[in-house]
């Protein structure tokens, strides 16, 4: 607000002081703050609200409710008739354009055939499942999802273009692999034990103090670790344990928690780790709360923009936007996987298109060099400063714009562009060849470098590698060998350090070359992104070097990780006598562990043509037309 001089009127300002005037304004700006905080506690009815906020109006959604038509007329009435939230199932009439984005012909003969050869071993897979298994045929009946715009299960597994499982649960027939494979699996076996023994139904567990973490970053919701876990003792056959997890979830996830939580962290792990749970196993269970959370994520985008604020209190009340600070580049920006299966799940359009709204403001908006700063005002719409990180703040982004593209079995081609358009300006602004000749990715702040890479960043050796395919075909072998040359370069951060594990971040100033010099940089909190990439180079090239890397990873875990009662970070890789962290991290459960697994197991075991994984590592299938229209084929349904 600005005050003019009027003439005649003293210096201090129309016969008032300057403090009385400071106190005026404050006032005066406190009131309308609080009036337009206010417009969020009124009713969605509220004319007043609808003028000021009627852009970022969130549909009610509530899953498998209501027949379709009746949803569709609820789309087209206006606003002032709608029902009150949460009590109409609201799928759109553009539910049918935004599904057909990710729509292509079905299957191929061959992949047919070699599914059709791999039906033995299903049998037996099936049968090691039984109880699992049963339950997801009880819930796939032929009626359930027989129209073909809901989403049918039993349609779905036939779409596949593989087992998920493989053909032997992905055992390798080298003994060497599989016993280290083994050995990855009684990892797991034991984090698992100990967080049920110590930690049951807490976030995480404190293996050195032997209880549980609640933390603040997953508001009032519990049990991070279970839902993290779901799938990885899924796909190790650990039976028991999932079953346990399972019914945790049934008689104890409870989504009706006050309390702040990140919409990023609850989205990756919770919505994610259901999501993922739901596609393996058909459990009706997980895919109705991974909905009904989706749901109630959806205030968050009420904001001027549509970019969503990075917390949410998944209660009944939110603040809205008007207490957002700017928003992080990789909270936003990594959505849109698990936003699309929700789409897909309660044929519900809402979910894809806050995701699309965000990604048509990114596409829109100036970009410095072409790269992506990491703060933006969801308020304004502008970038905030110009931070640029492929690592913290930055990383998933990116790679959720190359998983997008491949989720959408190579449709979306706006993510495509997006994403090789992003990974040009990286290579022309941050990529960095070090005087040793390490490969590595700077920080860029305002167009000066920073020769730093965190750990977090290690997880592009992965990305770059699965999209090199798609790639301009002269750039192909480029991106492969960037991704090696990446993947290399983190490897030397845990081979330079005494335990060889890598620490949080590394220089290359200073003469350093790939270590932290700072002593706040020196920690392992049991991270994936180095193992993530070893398992996707190991999957793209079959070069032994990757599964060698990824075994001395397994031995410094157990080496210097490895406490009574669980796994722990460490405070200093740099030194051989440790100091534990006391956190066992339920990203160590979902990914570290799970991408091990798949290191030392048959590349058929969730197979990439199948699957991409969210940034906590969990499964989701790539989308195929044939899901809704039935075209595609069972083992037993000839090829035609
Ligand atoms: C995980 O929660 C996810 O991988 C996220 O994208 C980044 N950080 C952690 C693991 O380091």
């Amino acid at each position: 607000m600005v005050f003019r001089k009027l003439p005649g009127v003293s210096a201090s300002g129309m016969g008032l002081r300057l403090s009385q005037k400071f106190v005026f304004l404050l006032f005066l700006s406190g009131l309308v703050t609080l009036c337009f905080g206010a417009l969020f506690f009124l009713p969605d009815s509220v004319r007043l609200k609808r003028i000021f906020l009627s852009k970022t109006e969130t549909q009610p959604v509530t899953v498998g409710s209501g027949s379709e038509n009746d949803a569709r007329e609820h789309l087209k009435r206006p606003k002032d008739q709608e029902h009150p939230r949460g009590m109409t199932s609201a799928k759109g009439e553009t539910s049918t354009k935004l599904k057909s984005l990710s729509r292509k012909p079905p299957v191929s003969h061959e992949a047919t055939e070699e599914r059709l050869a791999g039906g033995k071993a299903q049998e037996d897979l099936t049968l090691s499942r039984s109880k699992t298994e049963s339950a997801s045929e009880r819930a796939t009946s032929p009626d359930h999802g027989a129209n073909s715009d809901t989403f049918s299960y039993k349609k779905f597994k036939r779409c596949l273009l593989k087992h998920p499982l493989g053909r032997d649960n992905g055992k390798p027939s080298d003994p060497k692999t599989n016993e280290r494979r083994e050995k990855v699996k009684e990892m797991m076996k034991f984090a698992w034990d100990n967080y049920k023994r110590y930690a049951w139904g807490k976030n995480e567990l404190r293996p050195l103090t032997r209880n549980g973490h609640i933390g603040n970053m997953f508001g009032g919701l519990r049990g991070a670790s279970v839902i993290d876990s779901l799938d990885t003792l899924y796909i190790m056959g650990l039976m028991e344990e999932y079953n346990d997890a399972k019914e945790w979830v049934q008689t104890s996830l409870d989504l009706n928690s006050n309390g702040e939580a990140s919409l990023f962290e609850v989205n990756i792990r919770y919505v994610g780790g259901l999501l993922s749970a739901y596609y393996l196993t058909g459990e009706e269970l997980f895919k109705n709360k991974a909905v009904e959370l989706g749901e109630k994520l959806l205030p968050a985008f009420n904001t001027p923009t549509g970019i969503p604020r990075g917390v949410i209190n998944l209660g009944s009340w939110s603040w809205g936007w008007a207490s957002a600070g700017s928003s992080i580049l990789a909270e936003f920006g990594t959505l849109h996987l698990e936003f699309v299966h929700l789409t897909e799940l309660s044929s519900n359009p809402i979910y894809t298109e806050k995701v699309m709204n965000i990604r048509k403001l990114l596409n829109k908006i100036e970009k410095p060099h072409g790269l992506y700063p990491n703060f933006l005002s969801p308020v304004s719409g502008n970038w905030v400063q110009h931070h640029v990180s492929i690592g913290g703040l930055g990383d998933s982004f990116y790679e959720y714009l190359i998983k997008s593209y491949l989720m959408s079995d190579k449709t979306d081609d706006d993510a495509k562009k997006m994403y090789y358009s992003a990974l040009e300006a990286i290579e022309a602004n941050l990529v960095q060849k070090s005087p040793g000749g390490l490969t590595y990715m700077a920080e860029w702040r305002g167009g000066i470098l920073d020769h730093k890479m965190g750990h977090l960043a290690c997880f592009s050796g992965g990305m770059i590698g699965i999209g090199a395919d798609d790639g301009a075909p002269e750039k192909r072998q480029h991106y492969l060998d960037l991704a090696a040359e990446i993947t290399h370069t983190c490897h030397e951060s845990y081979a330079r350090s005494a335990t060889k594990l890598g620490p949080e971040a590394f220089r290359f100033d200073g003469g350093a070359e790939a270590t932290a010099t700072r002593l706040s940089d020196r920690y392992y909190i049991l991270r994936p992104e180095v193992i993530e990439s070893y398992m996707y180079m190991w999957r793209l090239t079959h070069d032994p070097k990757y599964r060698e890397w990824g075994w001395e990873a397994v031995e410094a875990l157990e080496e210097h990780c490895r406490v009574e009662s669980g796994f722990s970070g460490i405070r200093d890789v740099y030194t051989m006598t440790v100091s534990h962290d006391n956190m066992q991290q339920s990203f160590f459960l979902s990914e570290t562990l799970k991408y091990l697994y798949l290191l030392f197991s048959d590349d058929d075991l969730l197979p990439l043509e199948d699957w991409v994984f969210n940034t906590e590592a969990h499964p989701l299938p790539i989308i195929r037309k044939s899901f809704f229209s039935g075209e595609c084929y069972g083992l037993s349904i000839p090829f035609q």
